[in-house]
């Protein structure tokens, strides 16, 4: 946290509105520094969904997010318009990404999904958009696997398999600030 903080301080305040995008950047050369050592891999028509995770959680109070990289092979933009769970393993999921409010990072519902322009590749990693799902059944134990349905607007429904474990030393940690996520 203590980088993005200086990083914040050496920016005037009305350059402030390109922290998020800044941030969004960086995500994205540390996902590329990250060599997939336990690569999976989903594909439906045109897009790639390239190892979907969960961090494990210590009990069921507490949501999980769900990370996974995109890209869409094709020539037609798409977008991730939704993602379903199994009420056996959770009692609802919802699209979020995270904001940086002064220093805070809290979390918003996506409205309107990730976009996935035709060619472009997202990282939806720690510090930006991920997959919460709320009620869980169980808390979520590493090692563990289990369902996810992502919905995309052109390729439809695509089931993928989550595998829970630990962030790799590379993966940004921010600390998330989940007092918002009322149900
Ligand atoms: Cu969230």
């Amino acid at each position: 946290m203590g980088e993005r903080k200086a990083l914040e301080y050496e920016i005037s305040p009305d350059m402030k509105f390109l922290l998020p995008a800044f941030a969004l950047l960086l995500s994205g050369i540390v996902y590329v520094a990250m060599t997939p050592a336990t690569a999976h891999e989903f594909a439906a028509s045109d897009i790639k969904i390239d190892h979907p995770w969960a961090r494990p959680t210590v009990t069921t109070r507490q949501p999980a997010a769900v990370f996974f990289h995109l890209e869409n092979t094709g020539e037609r933009d798409d977008t991730l318009v939704g993602v379903e769970i199994d009420a056996g393993i959770a009692e609802g999921a919802e699209l979020h990404t995270t904001i940086n409010d002064e220093g805070t990072f809290r979390m918003r519902p996506l409205s309107n999904g990730i976009a996935l322009p035709a060619g472009a590749q997202v990282a939806v990693q720690p510090g930006g958009h991920h997959a919460m799902l709320f009620g869980l059944a169980e808390p979520l134990a590493e090692g563990r696997r289990f369902a996810v349905t992502l919905v995309f607007e052109q390729a439809g429904r695509v089931e993928v398999e989550v595998v829970v474990e630990q962030p790799t030393e590379d993966a940004p940690k921010p600390e998330m600030d989940h007092s918002e996520h009322g149900s």
